[in-house]
């Protein structure tokens, strides 16, 4: 879709414009290690002494691989941004350094087929012998899905050749040869799905299934690899969701992302295969998170330990881990799952994913990161203490392990094909995006403020089509359609021909939410959501926020304010535009004796009206305290 779409205005268009003009080119500088001051990538280096070695025979002096085992992937998810920018903005430089990055990839790449920077500079004689935690096949896939967006959006097919040619050799030693094992960490399996549709080679979804129906067979099979690598500890198989066969697994479980990287392609899978057990299986670990499992920012996986899962109702703030990745790899299962069962919830998930954790993923400027993102921050505390070192206050430039930056520029760069989907002769619209649609039989254009508006509009410029519109699950209670249609599932089915011109109304109002009161850190407090984002308190709006309590009928105020009228945001959040902003009543503890730690003096209260931003954009101002649920009068 995303070809097919081009955005206009509004917030995903401003991000859409962020990606292509700050963060690709960023990540680029960031990848080939041009930017002072940050922790160096090597990424970019790795690629170039491993082509050297290939060609030569003699590795460079100092041409060890540095950085994570992983740092070929950083490569790959920018490319794989940089080609969905050239979707929104032609750009003849970038494509041409492109084309010299994948020239470069297919020197790096040994002749067998066999593509791993790490291990063909390291340890060339310890190939796919650590498959816990090697992350060869990690890498593979992330260089598929940017070799296949690549191919998608430029035609271009040199990426394409060296990626099918690593994956015929993957084929070869996995299941040709038999060779035993599956990924550690989850993600070639979606890509090979993604490689499959566009070269037809039916071995592609052959290998993705293998590994899917192997997972978890040998719950051993880690442990194995452990005692042959002279590790002697006992390894969680939860951690990389082995613990049991796939399709008996009903708890979203391990490393948040290893889970939510599976569960994709496990739906993928069973919707091209038609498996219904693996389908079952993969809306119980989709309600295991929904319902159990999340945050109310869509972030997922609670440990730092791990970055994991933990168990029901642990969700504590500030120590939340919620990785950016994990909400990204939320929102490609949600995309999939859409496919399997078209349900309102599913596509809510996404949203709430998106416009909260993935969002706040990225400062305003589009150049510093969050790796983590807690839902509150204490100055001194988070980022400082061992307890909560994971949970920065600041988003930095780059990190050693930089998974999330570029993954966050591919999701962004590429939100048109998880706003948009076709399935079965209907056009289903899943979230509100400005912009124009062209498709074969319809060309749409769609109007909208949206998440800052309540109102969307969509004309058909030429066609017709079938069309079904997500009403997220916050206005179902009030919502209008211009038009006669049918609602099913939260989704609005209604026929739309030239000319026409539907008008969405959709409830955007602050609504305090309370969780349930199971989750320890939530009980007796509420957040202020307006819509799908989730609203936030920092220090510099309001002074001290910790003491803060809500009215339980307070009067919550909407206003749109610029990052200019809010105060405190520099010049480069301003194309951000008017946002929601709320006012909300409450009262505000005041210690007489602050100085002491315990006493038993009653506090005084006194009225204040607290001021919340969207939570996306906190920590954009320097380090303050910034919280999202906050103590309710019951
Ligand atoms: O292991 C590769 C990536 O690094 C994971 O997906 C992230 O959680 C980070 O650990
Ligand atoms: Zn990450």
């Amino acid at each position: 879709m995303l070809k097919k779409f081009r955005h206009t205005e509004g917030l995903l268009a401003r991000y859409a414009r962020l990606v292509c003009d700050t963060v690709v080119p960023y990540q680029e500088r960031a990848i080939r290690d041009e930017i002072e001051g940050v922790v160096p990538s090597y990424a970019i280096e790795n690629f170039k002494n491993a082509a050297i070695l290939n060609k030569t025979g003699v590795k460079p002096a100092g041409g060890d691989h540095k950085g994570c085992v992983f740092q070929d992937s950083d490569v790959a998810k920018w490319i794989e941004a940089a080609a969905y920018s050239l979707s929104v903005k032609p750009d003849a430089e970038l494509e041409k350094r492109l084309d010299e990055v994948c020239e470069l990839i297919g020197e790096a790449q040994e002749a067998d087929g066999y593509l791993d920077t790490h291990f063909t500079l390291n340890r060339p004689k310890e190939k796919f012998t650590e498959l816990v935690g090697g992350h060869e096949l990690y890498c593979s896939g992330h260089m598929i899905e940017a070799a296949v967006a690549l191919y998608e959006i430029t035609g271009k097919k040199k990426l394409l050749d060296t990626v099918c040619k690593n994956a015929d050799m993957l084929y070869r030693v996995f299941v040709t040869e038999g060779r035993e094992g599956y990924p550690g960490h989850p993600e070639i399996e979606l890509a090979l799905l993604r490689l499959w549709r566009v070269t037809n080679e039916d071995r592609y979804m052959e290998l993705a299934k293998h590994f899917i129906d192997i997972r978890g067979i040998d719950t051993d099979f880690f442990n194995k690899e452990y005692r042959r690598l002279g590790i002697n500890i006992i390894y969680d198989n939860h951690y990389s969701q082995c613990h049991a066969p796939v399709r008996q697994q009903s708890d979203a479980v391990g490393h948040a992302v290893r889970a939510a990287y599976l569960y994709t392609a496990m739906a993928d899978l069973a919707a091209i295969t038609d498996d219904k057990e693996l389908e079952d299986a993969c809306f119980r670990l989709f309600e295991s998170i929904e319902k159990r499992r999340m945050y109310i920012t869509g972030g997922i996986g609670s440990s730092y330990h791990g970055e994991a899962f933990t168990a029901d109702y642990d969700l504590p703030s500030d120590t939340a881990y919620t990785e950016t990745c994990a909400s990204i790899a939320l929102i490609f299962f949600a995309s999939k799952l859409l496919k399997l069962r078209r349900e309102g919830r599913i596509a809510d998930v996404m949203e709430r994913a998106l416009y909260n954790t993935v969002l706040a993923g990225i400062e305003l400027d589009g150049k510093k990161f969050f790796y983590v993102n807690p839902l509150e921050v204490l100055p001194g505390i988070s980022g400082n203490i061992p307890t909560h070192r994971h949970a920065l206050p600041q988003r930095p430039g780059w990190y050693g392990c930089a998974c999330c930056p570029p993954n966050t520029a591919r999701l962004i760069g590429s939100v048109a094909n998880y706003a948009w989907d076709e399935q079965d002769g209907i056009l289903y619209s899943n979230l509100f995006a400005s912009g124009e649609l062209t498709l074969s039989n319809v060309t749409l254009e769609v109007e909208t403020d949206y998440p800052f508006g309540d109102t969307v509009k969509y004309k058909v410029k030429k066609g017709s089509t079938k069309l079904a519109i997500h009403i997220p699950a916050f206005t179902l209670k009030n919502y209008s359609v211009s038009a006669h249609g049918e609602l099913k599932s939260g989704y609005y089915y209604l026929e739309v021909n030239e000319g026409d011109e539907v008008t969405v109304k959709v409830e955007m109002i602050p609504r305090l939410y309370r969780s349930n009161t199971r989750v320890a850190s939530n009980s007796g407090k509420a957040a202020v959501m307006v819509g799908p984002v989730v609203y936030c308190a920092e220090e510099k709006d309001n002074g001290d926020v910790l003491g803060f309590s809500f009215r339980s009928s307070a009067e919550l105020k909407l206003n749109k304010e610029t990052p200019e009228q809010i105060g405190g945001f520099y010049s480069e959040a301003s194309d951000l535009g008017a946002v929601y902003t709320v006012t909300a009543e409450g009262q505000q503890t005041v210690m007489d004796n602050a100085s002491d730690l315990y006493f038993t003096d009653e506090y005084r209260k006194e009225e204040k009206t607290l001021k919340l931003i969207p939570y996306f954009m906190w920590g954009n101002r320097g380090l303050n305290q910034m919280r999202v649920w906050m103590p309710v009068e019951l």
